[in-house]
């Protein structure tokens, strides 16, 4: 048995887990916040077969997208003949998501 801990984005979460409940799989949903965007994000626990692993797996790609995101990066410093002193934040792009995904072996699994 595999346990599937897949880290996607909020806007994804709701369909992915009715994907995947759909489809037969047991799903846990987390509420949980990345540390560089310090921003909520949605964490699965999925406990599957090692036959339905690849199933799953086709699902959180099929259904997570990518998506651009502006963050502000900190401070820039610029030239002081220029502007005065002093420094600007700096806003950069950068993608995020679809899913950041961990398959981990379960060693026992049991619902008392
Ligand atoms: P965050 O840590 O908030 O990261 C959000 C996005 O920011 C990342 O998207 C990546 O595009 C960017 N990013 C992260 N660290 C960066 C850095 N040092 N410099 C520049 N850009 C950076 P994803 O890679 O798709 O990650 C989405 C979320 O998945 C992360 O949210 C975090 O919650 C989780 N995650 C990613 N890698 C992880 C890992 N190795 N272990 C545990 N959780 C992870």
């Amino acid at each position: 048995m595999k346990l599937i801990v897949a880290i996607v984005q909020d806007e994804d979460a709701g369909r992915l887990v009715s994907t995947l409940m759909k489809e037969g799989y047991g799903v846990t949903k987390l509420a949980t916040t990345g540390g560089f965007l310090r921003a909520g994000n949605t964490t699965l626990i999925v406990g599957v077969e090692d036959e339905k692993l690849e199933g799953a797996l086709s699902v959180v790609e099929r259904v997570c997208k990518s998506r651009k995101q502006i963050v502000n990066s900190g401070v820039a410093t610029v030239d002081p003949t220029m502007l005065g002193s002093g420094a600007l934040p700096t806003n950069i792009e950068i993608m995020v998501g679809g899913a950041t995904v961990f398959v981990l072996d379960v060693c026992r699994f049991a619902k008392f």
